[in-house]
């Protein structure tokens, strides 16, 4: 049975992080393995929250993986919520990112044109030197132009044209050459009324959309992360992983918008499970 180790937080509520990410692995057919950055009461988008930082207890959790002799086909990372577990990050992707192991980095630090107000510049930079190590990263718009030193102002202005795609294209180039291999691109407006997936890789840009429903909910980008990681372990295809996460999320949004969610609840995806 193949396995994904997962670096994330997990919180009790707003469902995000590992409540997201373990179900839709484990429908795909993939053993999850957490191995958690934090515990919180619930996410941090709700006025007040507990958080209980798991920074260090992470290198005697991973020496009782070393101990056991585990092994991964894929690594999945989310939220990083300090410097510290950059470096214990980077330490066990270089243990255990083996050959043929997948490597997929969401780097989690900025949305909307800013960056979070709980990222440094240094904590920025270090998501970055993990994001250039990923066979997959799965940034937002703000986050791409955050790893590519381009103006988001500028991307902004390419907003609904057909020149978006041109911008993304000749701005990832960078990260291309560096090494990885697709780069996904989420919630790109390309077109009127949807959102699109830009997939860009040495083959050109691809784009997956969807309706737009509007709003921002919690945990999307982890469910989305998740299924493209869990379908690119399994041997799918970049593009069919894309396709089947976007039309489970699209899904699973419309109901959300239906039921009247609270956004920071996140979104109702339980029910399109099945659709993985
Ligand atoms: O979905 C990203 C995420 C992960 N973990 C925690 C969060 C958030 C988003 O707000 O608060 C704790």
């Amino acid at each position: 049975m193949k396995k994904t180790a997962v670096i994330n937080d997990i919180s009790g509520f707003g469902k995000c992080s590992m409540t997201a990410a373990i179900p839709v692995i484990s429908v795909m057919g993939i053993q999850a393995c957490p191995l958690p950055t934090a515990v919180l009461s619930n996410q941090t988008g709700y006025p007040e929250y507990f958080c209980d930082d798991f920074s260090d207890r992470m290198e005697d959790y991973i020496a009782m993986w070393r101990k056991l002799g585990l092994s991964f086909d894929s690594i999945l990372t989310g939220y990083i919520a300090n410097e510290k577990q950059i470096e214990i990050i980077n330490g066990f992707c270089k243990e255990f990112k083996k050959k043929n192991t997948l490597l997929v980095v969401d780097p989690v630090m900025a949305d909307n044109g800013s960056v979070y107000a709980t990222h440094s510049k240094k904590l920025c930079d270090g998501v970055k030197s993990l994001a250039m190590q990923a066979d997959i990263i799965t940034p937002n718009l703000t986050e791409f132009c955050v790893l590519t030193g381009c103006d988001y102002k500028e991307a902004e202005k390419n907003a609904y044209k057909e020149s978006m795609k041109d911008f993304l294209q000749r701005n990832a180039k960078n990260l291309i050459d560096g090494g990885i291999k697709h780069i996904v691109v989420t919630s790109v407006p390309c077109i009127e009324g949807k959102i699109s997936n830009c997939i860009i890789d040495k083959d050109g840009i691809r784009t997956v959309s969807s309706q737009d429903f509007g709003g921002s909910y919690s945990g999307t980008g982890d469910l989305f992360s998740a299924a493209v990681c869990a379908g690119v372990t399994k041997g799918e295809d970049i593009f069919d992983a894309v396709s089947k996460a976007v039309r489970f999320l699209e899904c699973s949004v419309k109901a959300t918008v239906m039921e009247g969610t609270n956004p920071n609840d996140g979104i109702c995806f339980e029910p399109f499970l099945k659709l993985l």
